[in-house]
């Protein structure tokens, strides 16, 4: 992406992370898990063991921490799960979170399709909504960044879900799992999952984001169009005017012949002066 445009980008985030109004408690625009120590309240329940922190190998390099989430394949620790009922829990839709990013790394065997979802409550089977796509996550050694919107067009409702937004307004549970199927708890796989810079953003709407480009390409049009236009302005007959006795002046201030007085023919004619 061009360099001029990741700048308007990163200034209409701004601007929405701004703009929304924060009136309840849960997550915050902004916030950010980088593991630097714990685990940041990031668990996969017993008799699961829960992730762990590595503390060197982040995107970063030898001494960035990461989460580490293993599964065997089989039982309670089959699947390639963590969920957070923590800062990662309550309103994101009075809080303006509308997305989350986050670093990601494979350690297995195969190709992994990494979702999040939201739970509306704790138990296993309650409802909540999941990424209806997943982001496919290469065996290469490598760290990906990804970014999950949480919007309509990109959950997916599972079980007797509530309306998204009265979901989003009281997350219990948030969770990142390894599914290829848009379901809330995960496939069973004998893997490992690095996870890093878990990331609460609010990311401007489409519509909000091309009015905002539209309003600063006009700007810089009209910018560029300035000169000629008071150019035009300042050579053209708006600068007449009719003296006391409706005759036709020009700006030089003395009287205009027909082909110099275009707009004081028009008043004129208009005016029935003509
Ligand atoms: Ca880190």
């Amino acid at each position: 992406m061009p360099s001029i445009f990741r700048r308007l980008f990163a200034i209409a985030v701004f601007g929405a992370t701004m703009s929304g109004p924060r009136l309840c408690a849960g997550p915050i625009v902004g916030q950010i898990d980088t593991f630097t120590g714990s685990a940041q309240n990031w668990t996969n329940g017993a008799p699961a063991a829960d992730p762990v922190v590595v503390s060197a190998g982040g995107p970063a390099g030898a001494g960035d921490g990461f989460l580490q989430i293993t599964a065997d394949g089989a039982g309670a620790a089959g699947r390639l799960v963590a969920f957070n009922r923590a800062q990662w829990s309550g309103d994101f839709l009075s809080a303006g979170v509308n997305a989350v990013d986050m670093d990601l790394k494979n350690f297995g065997p195969t190709t992994l399709s990494i979702r999040v979802a939201l739970k509306t409550g704790t138990a296993q089977t309650s409802p909540g909504f999941v990424s209806a796509t997943p982001f496919l996550l290469p065996v290469d050694n490598l760290w990906h960044h990804a970014l999950f919107l949480l919007d309509a067009a990109n959950l997916t409702a599972v079980g007797a879900a509530p309306p998204l937004n009265t979901a989003l307004s009281s997350v219990a549970e948030f969770r990142i799992i390894n599914s290829s199927t848009a379901n809330l708890n995960g496939n069973p796989i004998a893997s490992q999952l690095g996870v890093d810079n878990i990331r609460a953003d609010a990311v401007p709407e489409p519509v909000t984001l091309l009015c905002f480009l539209s309003g600063l390409a006009v700007m810089v049009w009209f910018k560029r169009l300035a000169p000629s236009i008071d150019s035009t302005l300042k050579s053209s007959s708006i600068l007449e005017r009719l003296d006391a006795n409706c005759s036709c002046i020009s700006r030089r201030n003395i009287l205009c012949s027909s082909a110099e007085c275009s707009g004081c023919q028009w008043n004129s004619a208009r005016d029935g002066n003509g």
